[in-house]
């Protein structure tokens, strides 16, 4: 069988499962491969070698139209663009559910490239039975090359999704390191953990013009020491973030611990804090400087 290489855009509503999917399919490996420095046409990428593929994913970051400022379009600018240069697009759903919000991102997917609909979440659905007409709906709303409903979490049914992948994907030599699992560094990863449990443990109660900058990453004695800012607009945001007793910035920090020991192979040391930087989404050049191309 001929080796083949491939990009390949995860897509979709936040929430519906993108970030575990790609965690999956890149396999649980613990400590990451750091990659020197190069131009990425990409925001986040997972890779995960086979003995007949090299399959490149571009997890894109979610987007939200309800607020219009620079950050919004810079990244709703970072979601297209991803989606011009893949050999094929996954379009992630939730099973039993698709509403406004997945229609929206539907909207954005190229009619001339081959784009999957992943049904997640499976595992949820206790009655199969009801799975059938759901996807017959789904479908009739764009032309999917194939639909293929999967768990992530349960890994269920991952390996027909990557086979159907292959089949969009050109003869290629690899691009990477076999080993390799992302290109981005650690310091990086590090940001988007914390990030990500801000969104988890507050979701609402937090505009999406949050960010995460890291201002110390250092191992010593085996033990990896960061030092990490939540960047917020306005003052008022600052005690939802640190809540009663400070008790939702000290989970924020434990859960990102955990994930940053895991990913990372070392025991981790985290300090905290939240840093008012008033109107920063609104400022191009400070969007910048946080890490959005
Ligand atoms: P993203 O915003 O699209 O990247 O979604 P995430 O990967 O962050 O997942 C959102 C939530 O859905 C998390 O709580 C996941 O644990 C959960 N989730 C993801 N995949 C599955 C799945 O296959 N089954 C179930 N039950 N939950 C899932
Ligand atoms: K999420
Ligand atoms: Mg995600």
């Amino acid at each position: 069988m001929e080796f083949r290489t491939g990009y390949i855009a995860i897509v979709g509503r936040p929430n519906v499962g993108k970030s575990t999917l790609l965690n999956h399919l890149i396999g649980q490996k613990i400590s990451i491969t750091s990659r020197k420095a190069q131009t990425t046409r990409h925001r986040i990428v997972g890779i995960r070698t086979d003995a007949d593929a090299q399959y490149v994913f571009v997890d894109t970051p979610g987007f939200q139209m309800q607020h219009q400022n620079v950050l919004n379009r810079v990244m709703n600018r970072t979601v297209t663009q991803s989606l011009s240069d893949v050999d094929v697009a996954l379009f992630v759903i939730e099973s039993m559910r698709f509403d406004a919000r997945d229609e929206k991102v539907l909207a954005l997917l190229p009619r001339n490239q081959p784009v999957v609909l992943v049904i997640n979440k499976t595992d949820k659905v206790s009655d199969k039975s009801t799975l059938l007409p759901f996807i017959e709906k789904v479908s009739a709303s764009f032309p999917f090359a194939a639909i293929i409903p999967v768990s992530a979490k349960r890994d269920s049914q991952l390996t027909e999704l990557v086979q159907e992948i292959r089949r969009h994907m050109q003869e290629g030599e690899p691009i990477y390191g076999e080993d390799e699992i992302t290109d981005r560094s650690e310091r990086f990863l590090a940001a988007e953990i914390v990030r990500e449990k801000v969104f988890r443990l507050l979701g609402d109660e937090i505009p999406y013009s949050i960010s995460v900058e890291i201002e110390k990453f250092e191992t010593e004695g085996g033990m990896r020491r960061v030092y990490a800012a939540i960047i917020v607009d306005r003052d008022s945001q600052k005690p939802i973030l640190i809540g009663k007793k400070g008790e939702k910035l000290k989970e924020i920090g434990t859960q990102s611990r955990k994930d940053m020991e895991e990913l990372f192979g070392l025991k981790v040391y985290l300090e905290l804090w939240v840093k008012v930087k008033s109107g920063w989404a609104d400022d191009e050049r400070a969007v910048k400087s946080l890490g959005y191309e």
